[in-house]
């Protein structure tokens, strides 16, 4: 296994060189093709694979979710519309208001720091559509791999505390969240989205200044963004600015058009204010795993154990146990589940498989949350390709 650091020196700068390929198609990128994958570094970030410049879109390879929090200049960068412009700590203004609190309210950060208790959370942050490029037939979006995905340690403040200080009125219905990034005069509608209140409310939802310990990086939102554990990424709004509570559904395109699913084929919490008699909007993540340190058509040595890595998660539930098959799915064995931070975070594991003999063994991974709920072995269909959680098969050749 080559170690991460090695991988970045080989593909540090512009296009990856042949040598950074071959990696690449080690890390397990199975539907992303030599020629398409392009590590390029953001200002402050590491490379990352690009999947567009502008907005900038990149997400993380595989191999270097081998840690239990994705480091900040490894993180995946997602934007819909152009990037944020830079935003100065002294200058950033929250505002909160809409029609459903009696006290509109703004902070500066100092505030928002000193003012409320402060919390730290380990959540996952997963793109809902993570994995886009493996559905088939294909599907129009950005074409993602395995890597818009990363775990982080989030510190904040609890936005129920700060709302609380705005007086929510009983009419409230939901929390709608903008960025510094939603003002362009662009081809795509301003980045605007909701929750609904009950989980605006939740304790774990925070919004965050820090990631693993530091100030967010600019392209992860800084100087704070919102965190939602246990949601899809389209909520944890960067670089926020904008808090409105309000008693109508937000209607606009990201919450009526993008980010749904068909009604009744995906489990997850309601949002009833969004509903129709077809659709609901993404919300809740799905138990899913991936192996990270194994990639298709690898070959390795028969004659030693291997040892197949790699993560697990869920909507919050809790990882109860990961089964790996190294027969195509005949049969599982339990692998074992390293250290649990919290029911949001995702888990890291590992199983050591001992070959008896040589030959092509296909490879597989399956999480279990502590719902019961388990992975489909092939994806459920959606029209925007979200939630993909079928099954990873991998096939090694063991010599
Ligand atoms: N301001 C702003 N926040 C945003 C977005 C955006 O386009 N603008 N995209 C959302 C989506 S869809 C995802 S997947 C996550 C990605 O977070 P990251 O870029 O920190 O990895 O940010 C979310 N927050
Ligand atoms: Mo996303």
């Amino acid at each position: 296994m080559v170690s991460r650091r090695h991988f970045i020196k080989k593909t540090a700068g512009g296009l990856a060189a042949l040598g950074g390929l071959t990696l690449l198609q080690r890390s397990g990128l199975a539907a992303t093709t030599a020629a398409a994958a392009i590590m390029d570094a953001l200002p402050g970030k590491q490379p990352l694979i690009k999947k567009t410049f502008r907005p900038p879109n990149y997400e993380t390879p595989v191999n270097a979710f081998d840690t239990p929090f994705t480091p900040n200049n490894l993180f995946f960068v997602r934007y819909h519309n152009a990037a944020a412009p830079e935003i100065k700590a002294g200058d950033w203004r929250l505002q909160i208001g809409g029609d459903a609190v009696h006290s509109p309210l703004a902070f500066n950060l100092e505030q928002l720091r000193s003012d409320f208790e402060q919390v730290e959370i380990a959540a996952l942050c997963l793109c809902s559509g993570n994995r886009r490029s493996l559905f088939e037939p294909p599907v129009p979006g950005l074409q993602w791999g395995h890597g818009a995905i990363g775990n982080a340690l989030w510190r904040g403040v609890r936005l129920k505390d700060v709302l609380a200080q705005a007086k929510i009125a009983p009419s409230a219905l939901e929390v709608s969240l903008a960025g510094a990034d939603s003002g362009v005069i662009q081809a795509t509608p301003d980045f605007v989205k909701s929750l609904p209140l009950a989980k605006a409310l939740d304790e774990n939802t925070l919004i965050a200044f820090e990631m693993n310990g530091e100030p967010l990086p600019h392209w992860n939102g800084f100087p704070a963004r919102l965190i939602v554990p246990g949601w899809t990424a389209t909520y944890w709004m960067k670089h926020l600015t904008a808090i409105n509570v309000i008693s109508k559904p937000l209607d606009n395109f990201w919450m009526k058009t993008a980010y749904r699913l068909p009604k009744d084929r995906f489990p997850g919490a309601q949002f009833a204010s969004q509903q129709t008699e077809t659709s609901r909007p993404v919300t809740e993540i799905v138990v899913n795993s991936l192996i990270t340190n194994l990639v298709d058509g690898q070959t390795l040595p028969s004659a030693q154990p291997i040892e197949i890595k790699g993560v697990a998660w869920d909507c919050g539930d809790g990882i109860a146990r990961v089964e790996v098959s190294t027969d195509g799915g005949n049969s599982w064995q339990q692998a074992l589940l390293k250290q649990d931070y919290g029911r949001f975070s995702w888990r890291q594991w590992h199983f050591a498989f001992m070959p008896k003999h040589p030959g092509t063994y296909p490879v597989m991974a399956k999480a279990v949350s502590r719902s019961g709920a388990s992975q489909p072995l092939e994806p459920i269909p959606n029209p925007s390709g979200y939630q993909h959680n079928a099954v990873q098969k991998i096939s090694i050749q063991l010599v």
